[in-house]
């Protein structure tokens, strides 16, 4: 393997020289793309004198350099592989680079590449230097003028960042198109987007008084599914503007979807691209999780405007800095749109069963790591989901107000610069006159931090003591942790459920039935009086911070949480332990499920003060990753795929059966209505929650309720959900359905991924086989990410069963599908990778086959950096 270098934080030196301005003057050609780019230099007085200019780029053919109009001979400058370097430089200049790109045949996705017949571009994090020479890092930013030269009739669209400026016609069937951004901007938000593309126009009034236009961008056969993606933005620019004054600064948005990207979206300066899947929707075609993330997303891209484009990152390490706090503004933009406690509950899903899992894995990092080897391997749910709790952990310590008032300040001291973490937390600091220091640690620190609680209750003295302690795991950076700033908000409820008024020592009077404590210490008492009776505590309620919480509930306990808990999240965080410690049980001590879990799932869905989208979250049960995650964690025995999903399969027949009639009558009360709104999406998900259960006991009634919902739905998310449980069964209606879908979604390839998914995703023995033949169908496409995460990710990532099948052909064929993936998108590759990089933690039998499949990949030839990095962390 040929081994990457590695980029540690703590060398960072300031960029030798400045950019006044940057233009770049594009003439399009499917395979020989020409770019001139013409920068103004200045030395930067925070640098080291005399410097070099060392600009980044490859895979590009230099054409020429002209320094203050002069051109450079071949001894002027250092050419190589990913750099040019020029010497002994005057104080100013200009200097125009003209170099060759061949977009066709880009297959990584990264700079300038095609897109159905269309231009499009991706520059973060690195993407730019793969258009020209320049110096490819986010503390340089300059306003940059664009002008676009194409072909009209297969380019009649050419766009760029900021405003346009003019545009005309050429010779030769030729065009142009200028475009000015007066904001300056880091490369990596440079964009340029080129083709046939038909437009959606609406526009927005600004609280300031003023029009923007909006457009989205798309092939002519999508343009009536953008309605949704459109009105997204208009409620998200609203948002913005309410809960955090912060207006849009140009007179023009875009969004263009395309068909090829290797992640979500990009928050290109005025000009957003987006995955198509993120733009597209109607009832028929996308499900009603299609629609909440489409919202969510719109409005992640969106918030990125103020937070990452205007106050951007000074370094790659900082990604958290834009990254943590856009997902915390897009959960809270999410959360005042629909249901709080929901949302909620789906983010700390989330995190608990992918970032945790990432903290105990060897890519374990702390929100702002200290060194990489690959950035893209850093897009993490670590740097996002952690990142974003760590954000949320601001506000819980100084309220919404305080918080607001930092967010204020930051804008104030930083709009238009490239800044650390360490900005934001002094912002938030100084905002409120108190000391944030502690924070800093949760920056620097990685893993999950255990946070264990024990009470004692003293009934004659009617006082009862909680006993706070915290200590976080080691990893790969450091053994040694310090204790972190922990909000722990919690209640105390009675043995008749009801909640007692919460008075700490010392204090004149009850603060509340529900309240945040801080634990900041090791070990920390905290003791309440005046508590008539012996409290169950409900503790981390609405999860308060990003820790594993220990305390000793029995399942009694949880039973009676999840009944009486005034915490709509601590109902469900109940629900979700009661039926792991039952799994725990049944895989550790051989325990037969009893009726216990059944009955208490019972009481949820009869519940009639409870939403609909709660008892439907409740009655998931933790994924097969959870519950290896906990026997690993809690057991300390190695994870039996196998034994994890044929139990977890068992208790879910054991609740179906013990709910049987509850769950038909729920079903069929629930309203079959077409409806957007939340009410209505809550039914459609408690619904295809109690018929997945229904059908888990695989008898013909509820396979033919399956069949029929499939059959009748007028909408994806109940044809969506019953075919995924169709897929799933030994029945004659599985192929009938999964024919029927194909043929009539053949069109869309958007919806065609979710046919190629279930597939990929059902546990039926033949799953592989069928992946490996789905791979030469028709719709597949290894060069399209989206297809490759529908069939190839969600084998490896959402369907054990199948990836750690006994016999190893599961990681055989992910490792196959690596090095294939490798030498056209390592992005993409190292993706897959991650599938097989907790072979530690799985039992022998398997561990020793998923490792000697990451060797076999370590073993070929001329592997990228991507996935070099994935493997010698893993294999280490
Ligand atoms: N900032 C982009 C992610 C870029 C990923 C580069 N590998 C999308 C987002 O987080 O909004
Ligand atoms: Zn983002």
């Amino acid at each position: 393997m040929k081994q990457p270098q590695t980029v540690y934080l703590k060398d960072y030196q300031p960029p030798e020289f400045l950019v006044d301005h940057l233009s770049l003057l594009f003439t399009l050609h499917p395979s020989c793309t020409e770019v001139v780019s013409t920068a103004r230099y200045r030395r930067n007085p925070l640098a080291a004198a005399g410097g070099d200019l060392e600009l980044d780029g490859h895979g590009m053919e230099l054409v020429s350099i002209k320094l203050d109009g002069l051109l450079l001979e071949k001894e002027d400058y250092r050419l190589n592989e990913a750099a040019l370097g020029i010497a002994a430089l005057p104080d100013e200049f200009e200097l125009e680079v003209t170099t060759r790109i061949n977009p066709e045949a880009n297959t990584a996705l990264e700079g300038l590449y095609r897109s159905g017949g269309n231009y499009c571009t991706q520059c973060e994090a690195q993407g730019f230097r793969r258009i020209t020479y320049y110096q490819d890092r986010p503390d340089v930013m300059a306003p940059f003028d664009v002008r676009i030269v194409a072909e009209k009739q297969s380019n009649p669209v050419l766009l760029s960042n900021g405003n346009p400026t003019g545009s005309g016609e050429l010779g030769d069937g030729q065009h142009w198109a200028e475009w000015s951004d007066p904001f300056a901007k880091p490369c990596y938000l440079f964009a340029l987007v080129a083709g046939d593309l038909a437009c959606v126009e609406d526009s927005y009034n600004t609280s300031s008084g003023r029009d923007v236009t909006l457009r989205i961008y798309t092939e002519v056969h999508h343009v009536d599914h953008c309605g949704h993606a459109m009105g997204s933005l208009k409620r998200a620019m609203a948002w913005d503007e309410q809960r955090f004054g912060l207006e849009y600064d140009l007179d023009l948005f875009m969004i263009v979807a395309v068909d090829d990207f290797n992640m979500g979206a990009m928050e290109n300066k005025g000009l957003n691209i987006f995955n198509s899947r993120l733009v597209f929707a109607s009832p028929e075609t996308a499900t009603d999780d299609d629609y909440i993330a489409i919202e969510a997303v719109i409005g992640h891209e969106y918030f990125h405007n103020w937070t990452g484009n205007r106050v951007t990152c000074r370094d790659w390490f900082q990604l958290s800095l834009k990254e943590g706090l856009t997902v915390f503004r897009d959960q809270e933009f999410t959360a005042d749109t629909h249901s709080r406690a929901v949302k909620r509950i789906e983010d700390v899903r989330l995190l608990r069963t992918h970032q945790f899992a990432e903290d105990a894995s060897p890519m374990a990092h702390p929100i702002r790591p200290s060194s990489y080897m690959e950035i893209n391997n850093f897009y993490t749910v670590t740097v996002y989901e952690k990142g974003a709790e760590v954000v949320r952990l601001y506000q819980s310590l100084l309220g919404v107000d305080g918080f607001r008032r930092g967010m204020d300040l930051y804008f104030q001291r930083h709009d238009g610069q490239a800044v650390r973490t360490e900005d934001f937390l002094a912002a938030m600091a100084d905002a409120n006159a108190v000391d944030l220091s502690g924070m800093q640690r949760w920056y620097d620190q990685a893993g999950t931090p255990q946070l264990s609680v024990r009470m004692e209750y003293n009934e004659q003295e009617k006082r009862c003591t909680l006993h706070c302690s915290q200590c976080s795991p080691a990893t790969p950076e450091s053994a040694e942790k310090k204790p972190l700033p922990i909000p722990l908000t919690l209640g105390l409820l009675l043995p008749d459920g009801s909640s007692t008024p919460l008075q700490l020592e010392g204090e004149s009077q009850p603060q509340g039935l529900s309240r945040t404590l801080l634990v900041s210490e090791q070990n920390q008492l905290f003791t309440f009086i005046n508590v008539v009776e012996k409290p169950l505590p409900s503790l981390l309620r609405g999860f308060s911070a990003p820790v594993e919480l220990d305390y000793p509930y029995s399942r009694d306990d949880d039973a009676f949480l999840m009944r009486f808990d005034s915490d709509a999240f601590n109902r469900w965080a109940a629900a979700q332990r009661l039926a792991m410690q039952t799994l725990l049980a049944m895989l550790v001590d051989n325990n037969e499920p009893d009726g216990a879990v059944g009955e208490a799932f019972g009481h949820l869905l009869r519940d009639a003060s409870l939403d609909a989208a709660l008892k439907a979250e409740a009655l998931a049960l933790p994924s097969e990753a959870d519950i290896a995650e906990s026997v690993v964690t809690k057991t300390a025995l190695p994870a039996d795929p196998a034994r994890i999903h044929m139990l977890r399969e068992q208790l879910r027949r054991k609740i179906a059966e013990a709910l049987r009639d509850d769950l038909e009558a729920c079903y069929h009360s629930l309203s079959q209505g077409e409806g957007l709104d939340d009410a209505a999406m809550q039914q459609r998900q408690l619904k295809n929650a109690c018929l997945s259960l229904m059908v888990s006991l695989r008898d013909n009634a509820a396979v033919t309720l399956a069949y029929r919902q499939f059959e009748k739905a007028a909408n994806m998310t109940d044809q969506y959900a019953a075919l995924a449980l169709l897929a799933d069964c030994d029945c004659d209606e599985r192929l009938k359905a999964l024919e029927a879908f194909e043929k009539q979604w053949w069109h869309d390839a958007n919806v065609m991924d979710k046919w190629f998914s279930v597939q990929a995703a059902s546990t039926l023995p033949d799953t592989l086989e069928r992946v490996k033949a789905l791979m030469g169908h028709e719709k597949f496409d290894l060069r399209n990410p989206n297809k490759v995460r529908a069939l190839i990710g969600t084998l490896a990532m959402r369907n054990p069963a199948t990836f750690h099948a006994e016999d190893g052909s599961g990681y055989a064929f992910i490792a196959d599908q690596v090095l294939t993936l490798d030498s056209l998108n390592p992005q993409v590759a190292s993706r897959m990778l991650r599938a097989l990089m907790n072979w530690k933690r799985i039992e022998p039998k398997r561990s020793t086959l998923m490792r000697s499949e990451l060797q076999r990949i370590a073993n070929s030839e001329g592997i990228s950096g991507d996935v070099f990095e994935i493997l010698s962390k893993s294999l280490c």
